[in-house]
């Protein structure tokens, strides 16, 4: 009880009606001990049979992406809130907690922010002065309704020798854009939690720099909680145990850590993460749905890697990306229209095997 903040433990309390499937859901199998949680959006509301499992299996929630800058501000400077509110509107209903996802990304976002129209870098002051009262207006209109946000996500670069992505706030402020977003995020709400979200950080390489960049925020002094490793990972890569040395290594700093985004992928693929900038070829070779020897296989996968998160008293929360198998993107990344089955449930929102080995491994929690 003492990992969980109190609004935290007070949802963890909150019964959600009669299980649909029956045994112990997600949330009864991890108790008090850490929060389950999986992202929705505003489309799995309209399906009620889904945002009951929702309500039923889960203690907490991110808006998958109604909460992206380009979701709710325009190329005017004009916000909309309207979806994210509805999707925060079912999560005060079901008195879930929202892990808000996010302020700062180069993906989904507005090119105003930090440039003009020919892409030129905006003068420093203007790119911050734009990144200040973004912060301020939708953390502003969220204030006490949002327990976390994840207020930079994946700034650290993949490639070997080059510290962080070279993006458009990068260009426009420096390398302090990260620090300057996370001074702005607390001024704009003092007691929402700020988060560092990125994938593949638990691995050597991006481990490293993930480790500086939270040293650096230390040594500026700025707020900074929890990183969110995204867990964006492969049936066969990374080893648990390497995922467990990367979560050791950054509670090591003192931070909490969340799984945010969690995805075990059994499709052919080159690498984990989610790198946007690399599409791949593959095939796809399960439209049909998954055959009972790879069903096994990805339990087992699954069942080893929360075995080894819950390990860790650092780790609060293990979110899931989605709900069920149609509702991934994994569907359409790195191949575009494959027929992926990387999450719990199956299209038909039966619980796979892999759910079975998830619910195990929490319940083994002393
Ligand atoms: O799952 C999200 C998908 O529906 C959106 O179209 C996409 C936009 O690029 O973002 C997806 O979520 C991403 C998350 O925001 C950050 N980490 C990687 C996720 C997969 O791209």
């Amino acid at each position: 009880m003492k990992r969980l903040s109190r609004l935290v433990f007070f949802a963890s309390l909150v019964a959600s009606g009669l299980p649909l499937l029956g045994g112990e859901t997600l949330r009864e199998a991890a108790g008090s001990h850490l929060l389950i949680g999986c992202a929705v959006a505003t489309r799995d509301l309209d399906d009620p049979k889904l945002a009951a499992l929702v309500a039923e299996q889960f203690h907490c929630i991110t808006p998958e992406y109604d909460l992206m800058p380009a979701h709710m501000v325009d190329d005017a400077g004009k916000f909309t809130f309207d979806a994210g509110d509805r999707v925060i509107a079912f999560a005060e209903a079901h008195h879930m907690p929202v892990f808000g996802h996010m302020l700062v990304w180069h993906f989904v976002t507005r090119q105003w922010l930090f440039e003009d129209k020919t892409g030129k870098p905006l003068p420093r002051e203007k790119a911050l002065a734009n990144l200040k009262s973004y912060i301020e207006s939708v953390m502003g209109h969220y204030k006490g309704k949002i327990t976390a946000w994840d207020v930079v996500n994946e700034a650290i670069s993949d490639k070997d020798g080059e510290y962080l992505k070279d993006t458009p706030a990068l260009r426009a402020i420096g390398a302090d854009y990260i620090a300057k977003a996370f001074e702005f995020a607390h001024a704009a709400d003092p007691k929402a939690e700020l988060y560092y979200n990125d994938y593949n950080i638990e691995q050597p390489g991006k481990l490293e720099k993930t480790v500086r960049l939270i040293r650096s925020l230390q040594s500026a002094s700025v707020r900074i909680d929890a990183v969110g490793i995204q867990g964006h990972w492969l049936i066969d890569w990374p080893p648990a145990d390497m995922i467990g040395k990367g979560i050791g290594a950054i509670a090591a700093t003192g931070m909490k850590v969340m799984i945010t985004e969690m995805d075990v992928d059994p499709l052919p693929r080159d690498s984990s993460g989610a790198n946007m900038a690399q599409a791949e070829k593959g095939a796809n070779p399960y439209p049909h749905g998954l055959p009972p020897e790879m069903q096994t296989k990805l339990a087992k996968r699954y069942g080893e890697i929360v075995t080894e998160i819950v390990r860790h008293p650092a780790v609060t929360m293990i979110g899931f990306w989605g709900t069920h198998d149609g509702r991934s993107w994994l569907n359409d990344y790195p191949v575009k229209n494959r027929t992926n089955h990387p999450l719990l449930f199956d299209r038909e929102l039966k619980p796979k095997p892999a759910y079975d080995a998830v619910n195990t491994a929490l319940k083994r929690l002393p």
